[in-house]
């Protein structure tokens, strides 16, 4: 055990944090590989595999793969990959997590990451690598990203998930063949489709023999993963530093509320994950839509429109009546009309209880955090309800709206550098090109495979609200349009 892991034994041992007493690690075998660490894994899944090691299901243990930076293994390796993750709310709780048992730096050894995908004791591939690490153009993996690419001429030092996937598969089945199930974690629709497509099409390139064998023997599965949780700064390493007398390079927090929905679609072991809190169904698709059109869309709503009124934090905007007032309206009478749910989800009560989590101000969550890479965000948050409504004749006001909004955000953030976005430079061109700025923004998002996007009404409803936006103050275009709204209700 590294040194400063006996100081994270005490600090799980002491009264303060939920889990006082660390299981034995030693015991934990690694079943899991996980691409993509940052903050949200290690709130989420890696809670629930800590609370199933805890019960006793040692097989489980994650081996973390970085795909970029070194900078979390480096930070973690010392601490022997235990972190404490703090719950904010009302309360505060903390919790040693001692579910990850190694990180993995792809780029510095890619070998690495391809002989942990082929190794029999894995059993699960999980990822959260975040909308743009699945190369997605148009909803279809981009054949012409520069990455695909790349990983179509050679799987030596893969560049994206399915070169890391169809490199160790290759393997893994030279290695005896054991079966493999493989889910997606991440905020996309039909994200284990993707996964198997982009693996399915690199074999085929590579190695045909090995496509054939991964029909029979690797599932790939989707989730709905949710559960608020920022980056993390200074002030939470200092009140773990307090609370716990705890040096922890890098916590994270989280909000109370957790849920897990998987798709019950898996090759080999599938672990007790509904022992810890998550639920398996055999239809995951109302689940994900659900939550990116309510949740993730109420989210994108309040980051934009509080990007452009100046607030910094998501509970900071909601503080503003006419924001509340306008994503509480927006989710009620343009989404909630067009939405199918899962039987046990009521939508009012979805609705509140999203605006109340996001409420949450022991937990600033920044609109920069939920802009960043917004281009790949709204095609999946905001754009399939815009068309859902417009096939059904139903109101689309108040997302015409905020795609308007979202254009100005756009155009602001380039200027004042703030846009952070894999599109950044696509959208800088787009700007200085000039003319019609709505459709090139929007375009660029990929708002063409849309039927919105060359329907007139509905673009020159957004053409309307962008005029005003912009050569109105966003706080007073608000107030003015819900007045609006008001007296003509659903106009
Ligand atoms: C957020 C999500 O940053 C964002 O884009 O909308 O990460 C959100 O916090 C999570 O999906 C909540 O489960």
């Amino acid at each position: 055990m590294k040194p400063n892991a006996y100081a994270f034994k005490a600090a799980a041992a002491q009264a303060g944090t939920v889990n006082n007493g660390l299981y034995d690690r030693e015991d934990i075998q690694p079943g899991i590989l996980h691409f993509g660490m940052g903050n949200f894994h290690r709130c989420h899944q890696a809670v629930y595999v800590d609370k199933l090691l805890s019960q006793g299901s040692t097989d489980w243990g994650i081996v973390g793969v970085s795909m970029r930076s070194a900078k979390l293994r480096n930070q973690l390796a010392p601490q022997d990959f235990l972190y404490t993750q703090v719950t904010l709310s009302e309360a505060t709780e903390f919790r040693i997590v001692g579910s990850i048992l190694d990180i993995l730096v792809a780029p510095e050894n890619p070998a690495a990451v391809i002989d942990r995908v082929a190794h029999g004791s894995i059993k699960l591939v999980t990822s959260t690598i975040t909308e743009k690490g699945y190369c997605l153009s148009s909803g279809q993996i981009d054949t012409e990203h520069p990455d695909i690419i790349a990983d179509g001429e050679s799987l030596e030092s893969p560049k994206t998930i399915y070169g890391y996937l169809a490199a160790g598969l290759i393997q893994r089945r030279k290695n005896g063949g054991a079966p493999l199930s493989v889910l997606c974690c991440d905020n996309i629709q039909s994200g284990g489709a993707h996964l198997q497509s982009g693996v399915r099409m690199l074999l085929l390139k590579h190695d045909k023999d090995s496509a054939d064998w991964a029909t029979q023997q690797v599932s790939f599965a989707s989730s709905m993963v949710d559960r608020v949780s920022p980056a993390t700064d200074e002030s939470l390493k200092q009140l773990v530093r307090t609370a716990l007398n705890l040096e922890d390079a890098w916590p994270v927090a989280a909000e109370p509320f957790s849920q897990w929905v998987i798709e019950d679609n898996f090759a080999g072991a599938r672990p007790p994950f509904d022992k810890v809190g998550a639920l398996f169904t055999d239809d995951i698709s109302l689940y994900e839509q659900t939550k990116l059109r309510f949740l993730n869309a109420g989210h994108s709503i309040i980051s934009v429109l509080g990007y452009l009124a100046g607030h910094p934090s998501v509970h900071q905007a909601l503080e503003q009546t006419s924001i509340q007032d306008f994503v509480v309206r927006a989710l009620h009478e343009n989404v909630l009309p067009v939405a199918t749910m899962p039987p046990s989800f009521k939508g009012d009560e979805y609705i509140d209880d999203i605006i109340k989590r996001f409420k949450n101000s022991a937990l600033p969550y920044t609109v920069a955090q939920v802009n960043t890479d917004s281009s790949q965000k709204i095609q999946q948050r905001w754009f399939p309800t815009v068309d859902d409504a417009l096939a059904r004749n139903a109101d689309t006001a108040m997302i015409s709206f905020v795609i308007a909004a979202w254009v100005l955000f756009v155009q602001k953030a380039l200027l004042a550098g703030e846009l952070n976005d894999p599109l950044g430079e696509e959208f800088l061109a787009a700007q200085n090109q000039g003319g019609d700025i709505i459709h090139r923004l929007l375009e660029t998002a990929g708002a063409s495979q849309f039927e919105f996007f060359s329907s007139s009404s509905f673009m020159a409803s957004v053409l309307s609200h962008y005029t005003t936006l912009k050569n109105t103050d966003t706080s007073a275009a608000l107030t003015q349009f819900l007045a609006r709204r008001e007296e003509v209700p659903h106009a």
